[in-house]
């Protein structure tokens, strides 16, 4: 497929042209993991032809979440979604103290969907059974469960195959989602697990451990993934 994908008018969604950058990385949930995240860019070695695109939750539960969006909104080639955290500041259910006016307004700015080629980085995932342009900003940005619970099996990464590879957040795993169409990369950072960036061209993982574990989390909300379909 190489059209865009449609969405919704109500989710703002970006298309990037992938031919106009070298590497392209796409960077799991940071949650003010700074020092994390500094450490897995100069990693990456990201020049100013790469593209740097993250699956929202830049923000809030870690150490300094004014930090992490300072690095990400000064680099034109560094981008984000918004997940679900972003959404909670926007629509004024939480609130990060040492934000200003100007940071609200880069979260407001960012796109609840980021396409590239084939690829669709979303926060949460997208639903196998309805058709894109049926998803709301919420289905987006906190697709997990198809059954109903919030993790009771099957997830939507487990059911979803294509037209779109779609790279997501939110659920933390154990380790990353590797699938054919779904690349999982939530390995929880902040619950002192890793900060997790998928190199897209050249298809492989690079992990960066957690230099401390600043959240608990309990086992039930970490989720393993089963291994691949066929
Ligand atoms: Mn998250």
């Amino acid at each position: 497929m190489t059209s865009e994908p449609t969405f919704d008018d109500s989710v703002a969604h970006r298309h990037i042209d992938a031919d106009e950058h070298d590497d392209i990385y796409v960077v799991g949930d940071v949650h003010g993991c700074l020092a994390e995240l500094q450490s897995l860019l100069a990693r990456l070695d990201v020049g100013d032809d790469d593209l740097v695109v993250f699956v929202g939750d830049l923000v809030r539960k870690g150490p300094d979440s004014l930090g992490v969006l300072d690095l990400v909104r000064r680099r034109p080639n560094v981008t984000s979604v918004r997940g679900n955290n972003e959404e909670k500041l926007l629509r004024g259910d939480a609130v990060v103290q040492s934000f200003g006016p100007a940071e609200r307004e880069y979260v407001a700015s960012l796109p609840v969907a980021i396409s590239f080629d084939d690829a669709l980085v979303v926060h949460g995932g997208v639903d196998p059974r309805r058709p894109l342009d049926e998803h709301s900003v919420d289905d987006l940005q906190n697709m997990r469960s198809l059954a109903g619970g919030s993790y009771e099996r099957p997830f939507w990464f487990e059911e979803h195959d294509g037209p779109w590879q779609v790279f997501f957040g939110h659920t933390v795993l154990e380790r990353p989602v590797e699938r054919e169409w779904a690349v999982g990369l939530d390995t929880g950072c902040v619950y002192g697990g890793e900060l997790t960036a998928y190199d897209y061209r050249a298809d492989e993982l690079v992990v960066e451990p957690a230099e401390r574990t600043v959240e608990e989390r309990s086992d039930d909300s970490i989720v393993s993934p089963r291994s691949s379909s066929p």
